[in-house]
């Protein structure tokens, strides 16, 4: 036969176009996408269904060192199952440099842990927290040039937290070398004393992470790591942002002509900082589920992030899916997290509720349409981070990388039907109109209305280039 699959019958969306077409697949590519592709050794009927590009989730942390004494609920394997089962063909995890190593050595053994352990493809970012003369003047380049061309770095937290300077250096290092960089923009030092401050007045419970962590604390550090990405002439990616304030500063650079790019999450867009009380839960800690960084804000905060989906201020909608579970001494009940919010880890698990939540609240209740939705869910991602034209669109050429939705269908989110490590997720009992049917993933189905199919193993790790016009001589 002329294709080894075809999908026929459904409503293809890309980021430009809603057609009827089908979908012949080729050894694990789109070789065709036509008003009928006949002659293939398979055939799924995609009749009432949307097929979408499966979703890249480009901010992800699995099996990264959190701590002494944290584990995160994640390994590549639960989490690259769990990610299919929410619609997604490809993850973004970080290989996060303790202080003291090399940057080299740290992505080897992190690319040892995925080894062997993958469901679907991922793609490796670095989060630099030690960049000394070594790392910026050799490791760095060389690993860029390895295909690690994008990497995070953190303006707060005791183990990751960089200078001004050394911002400086790590981005001139992604200007020479093309590479992207990612910003946790949340300012250090108004944060430690904040918290002590918080700590002294007796607000010990999980709130308190929200108190210590205003949205002031988020556009001082937007507005630093913008005003430094002007000086040396980089754009960057400030990740996460969590509502109006931060918003304000990238639109204030856009306006100077700045390329500055920015992503959202599902948290920002349906949690609030009301859901760390805990309110409503017998149990008094109950509020440390919700706690992630930047906090989720309040409705208007909501609303801000939706208008600036609208206005296109947002390039990506990821989930920053950061698990860690919740009745666990190594989890966000460890012996500490009692005495004080500071305790608690900060992230939570979202890799596979982030595309259900994303169209039911985008797509389904009208607020963006599902070009839109491709964009932020797929396309763009692979765009800012290298991955296109191989992944994130739906053309000859492209990996069979796709998702099956069926608009219509309800759900109702619940811990039990999800296949991620943790033990919880911030969104029991939300309900959805909208659900991922069915992932196939280069051309082979690895998720079936909630089953996983596929051997673990068979996800590729992808190497990146940089774009030669990104690379610019000092
Ligand atoms: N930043 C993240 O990007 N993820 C989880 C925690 C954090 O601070
Ligand atoms: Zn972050
Ligand atoms: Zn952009
Ligand atoms: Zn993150």
């Amino acid at each position: 036969p002329e294709f080894d699959l075809a999908i026929r019958g459904g409503t293809v969306v890309t980021a430009g176009d809603t057609v009827q077409a089908d979908i012949g697949i080729r050894d694990g590519r789109i070789v065709a996408v036509a008003d009928r592709v006949e002659g293939a050794a398979r055939e799924i009927d995609a009749g009432g269904l949307l097929v979408l590009p499966g979703g890249i989730d480009s901010h992800v942390h699995i099996a990264q060192p959190s701590g002494p004494g944290i584990v995160m609920a994640d390994d590549f394997a639960s989490a690259t199952r769990a990610a299919a089962a929410g619609g997604n063909t490809c993850v973004m995890p970080f290989a996060l440099q303790p202080r003291g190593e090399s940057l080299r050595a740290t992505v080897d053994a992190y690319r040892a842990k995925a080894d062997g352990q993958c469901l679907i493809d991922a793609a490796i970012h670095l989060i630099v927290s030690d960049p000394t003369d070594s790392v910026l003047g050799q490791e760095l380049p060389a690993l860029v040039a390895d295909g690690y061309t994008s990497f995070k770095v953190f303006m707060t937290y005791d183990d990751l937290v960089l200078n001004d300077r050394e911002l400086l250096e790590v981005f001139a290092v992604a200007r020479r070398e093309g590479a992207r960089v990612m910003v946790h923009a949340e300012g250090y030092d108004t944060i430690r004393f904040l918290s002590e401050k918080l700590e002294r007045a007796g607000e010990t419970r999980p709130y308190g992470h929200a108190l210590s962590r205003p949205q002031t604390v988020e556009r001082e550090a937007a507005h630093r790591a913008i005003s430094h990405a002007e000086l040396i002439d980089v754009p960057i990616v400030i990740v996460h942002v969590s509502g109006n304030e931060a918003m304000e500063q990238i639109a204030w650079a856009r306006a100077r002509g700045l390329k500055i790019h920015a992503e959202t999450c599902p948290q920002y867009l349906t949690l609030t900082a009301e859901d760390m009380k805990g309110i409503g839960d017998p149990d008094d800690m109950a509020g440390a589920k919700y706690v992630c960084s930047p906090p989720p804000r309040d409705a208007a905060s909501q609303a801000a992030v939706w208008s600036g989906i609208q206005r296109g201020v947002f390039d990506v909608v990821s989930s920053d899916h950061c698990p860690f579970r919740y009745d666990d001494p190594q989890g966000k009940l460890n012996p500490r997290a009692r005495t004080s919010f500071r305790w608690i880890p900060n992230g939570i698990p979202g890799i596979e509720t982030r595309l259900p939540v994303l169209f039911s609240e985008g797509v389904s209740k009208g607020r963006i349409s599902l070009n839109t939705f491709v964009s932020l869910t797929a396309t763009n991602h692979a765009k800012l981070y290298g991955l296109y034209p191989r992944k994130g669109s739906i053309a000859p050429g492209f990996d069979a990388d796709l998702a099956l939705w069926d608009p219509n269908r309800r759900e109702t989110i619940r811990q039990e039907i999800l296949h991620h490590g943790s033990d919880y997720t911030p969104w029991e009992g939300f309900a959805v109109t909208g659900w991922p049917v069915m992932t196939i993933s280069r051309g082979e189905i690895v998720a079936e209305e909630g089953r996983i199919l596929g051997e673990p193993g068979r996800g590729r790790i992808v190497d990146r280039t940089v774009n030669p016009t990104e690379r610019r001589a000092d």
